[in-house]
């Protein structure tokens, strides 16, 4: 394992997320960068096969991070914020990626639809069998979401690295919350809150038409 694995709690991503929402039901930037970022370490956690998958992780939460430390930080407060903020200002590549190749509202549509493999892949941990397969949970899961955005070169890697995870238990162990059915009392609490940012993100890009950024 690496260093620093025994500390780490998949515990912290999930209180994370649970810190997202606000009180007008908007989603919180910073949480949910803090939630991510504790994902990518649980990811390294599993080995450096999941580093390509970490990898592009990072590089979207540094691109919402320099924004969250720029002039324009209160613009990139909450999703509804940024989604307001750049749409007025044409900060958006609606049709190709051009001139804002890079924009808010584009990268954190990627974090979005990753966010929607993680909810249903927890979710599949959490009602799994005891003997079941993390890999299958991992793939079948996949292939229903995320998958569907990415060309046929990372779907394959995706799936040499799933083949790499260990059996449920030893997978809700490695979350260091406690024993596997304190793991999956946790995920029952924590789950409803990442499908309440989910849905609420998911609501505002339907809205603004902006499900399919490029
Ligand atoms: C054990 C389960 C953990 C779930 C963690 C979810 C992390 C998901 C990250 C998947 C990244 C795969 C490799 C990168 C692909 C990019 O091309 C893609 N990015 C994402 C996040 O889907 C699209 O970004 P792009 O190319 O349009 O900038």
């Amino acid at each position: 394992m690496a260093a620093g694995a025994e500390t780490f709690s998949l515990r912290e991503v999930l209180v994370a997320f649970t810190a997202c929402v606000s009180e007008q039901r908007e989603v919180r930037v910073d949480p949910y960068l803090a939630g991510w970022k504790g994902l990518v370490r649980f990811l390294n956690c599993l080995g450096t096969i999941f580093s390509f998958i970490s990898k592009d992780a990072v590089t979207k939460i540094e691109i919402i991070e320099n924004y969250r430390n720029s002039d324009q930080r209160e613009k990139y407060l909450t999703v509804q914020s940024m989604v307001e903020y750049e749409l007025a200002n044409g900060l958006v590549d609606l049709q190709k990626r051009s001139e804002h190749p890079d924009s808010g509202c584009r990268t954190f549509l990627r974090l979005h639809r990753a966010l929607h493999w993680l909810q249903m892949f927890l979710e599949g941990l959490r009602t799994g069998e005891d003997n079941s397969k993390t890999s299958v949970i991992c793939s079948e899961t996949y292939n229903a979401s995320l998958a569907n955005y990415h060309p046929w070169i990372i779907r394959k890697a995706a799936g040499v690295a799933f083949c790499a995870l260990p059996t449920r238990n030893t997978f809700l162990e490695t979350m260091n919350v406690g024993t596997a059915e304190e793991a999956v009392a946790m995920l029952g609490e924590a789950l409803p809150y990442i499908c309440e940012v989910y849905k609420i993100t998911e609501e505002l890009y339907a809205q603004h038409k902006l499900l399919d950024l490029p």
